[in-house]
């Protein structure tokens, strides 16, 4: 008997775990299925590219990776943007309809690193 209530429990908490799991993986698809993506990886101080083409006109999402050990922070004064992201954590933001241009960006907590440059780039 409490075996039995003990298994159906068990059964039904797998199942909520495995529907919020499923929803989880589509929502943030669904959310932004239109806009390009592009990644930053950051690396105590490395960002990778250091040079990043994006349509501009256009909205567009930039993945933010820290694969160092250290905290980073993607800081750009020409966009206005800023995020914390910590080791080993993946964000994103999203960034609205550039002026074809050059927007430098650094990692705000690696100061001595070599900046980089996002560079927007008029659609064909
Ligand atoms: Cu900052």
């Amino acid at each position: 008997m409490a075996t039995d209530l003990g298994d159906r429990q068990i059964r039904s908490r797998r199942l909520v775990a495995a529907t919020a799991l499923g929803l989880a993986m589509m929502l943030p698809g669904l959310a932004l299925a239109d806009d390009p993506v592009f990644t930053i990886t950051f690396n105590d101080g490395e960002m990778t590219p250091s040079r990043l083409e994006v349509p501009s006109d256009s909205r567009f999402e930039i993945r933010l990776i820290n694969e160092g050990k250290t905290p980073a922070e993607f800081e750009s004064i020409p966009l206005r943007k800023e995020k914390v992201i910590g080791p080993g954590v993946e964000t994103f933001i999203v960034i609205k309809y550039l002026d074809p241009g050059e927007y430098s960006f650094f990692d705000d907590f690696h100061p001595d690193a070599p900046p980089a440059i996002l560079v927007a780039v008029e659609p064909q």
